[in-house]
């Protein structure tokens, strides 16, 4: 034990004799450098005085974005769009590029449902998609179609949503009428 201690002690004032020399050396190298440099920055900012067009602009583009900002999270509504019955399958088109197109689908309950995902978007954001409701987690490969199948029974709101929960869509799911189209357009 005092064997260790007494090493460990050596290698440890080693360790600082050794470490001094550098040290002193790097502080006197800091030290030239910040002498040679001094003179040459004066150190502080400068005011410089914009034209006033140029304060107008920044100003203009700023109130822009704020409004470009409320519009999007305040007043642009999702896209909705029904899906198009066809041999009895409800299907319909979802671009996937930077979200969902149309993120909010229509469709009738207990008929089959197909969307076929179009994945444009090669951000890994959007990779998967996944319908919680009905136990769906599909990938989706870029610049392919992927259709995702499945039958809602119950009338309701069933989201959709990327794997990690950014990207959200909506099926909406009405009763059931009965009526075959036309006639179940003017259900709404
Ligand atoms: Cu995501």
């Amino acid at each position: 034990m005092i064997r260790k201690s007494v090493l460990i002690g050596n290698i440890a004032s080693f360790g600082i004799l050794l470490g001094m020399p550098a040290g002193e050396a790097v502080a006197q190298m800091q030290h030239d450098e910040m002498q040679s440099t001094t003179p040459k920055q004066p150190g502080q900012f400068q005011r410089i005085e914009q034209p006033l067009w140029v304060k107008a602009a920044v100003t203009a583009g700023g109130f822009g974005l704020i409004g470009l900002e409320l519009w999007w999270f305040l007043l642009s509504k999702p896209k909705s769009r029904k899906a198009t019955i066809e041999r009895g399958i409800q299907e319909i088109t979802v671009m996937v590029d930077g979200g969902y197109d149309p993120s909010q689908i229509v469709v009738q309950a207990g008929q089959p449902v197909r969307l076929n995902f179009y994945r444009k978007d090669p951000s890994s954001c959007l990779e998967e998609v996944r319908f919680p409701d009905f136990r769906i987690a599909q990938e989706l490969p870029v610049n392919q179609t992927t259709a995702i199948e499945f039958i809602p029974d119950k009338p309701g709101k069933y989201e959709f949503t990327c794997g990690m929960n950014m990207f959200h869509g909506v099926v909406e799911v009405h009763a059931d009428t009965g009526l075959r189209p036309p006639f179940d357009l003017v259900v709404q």
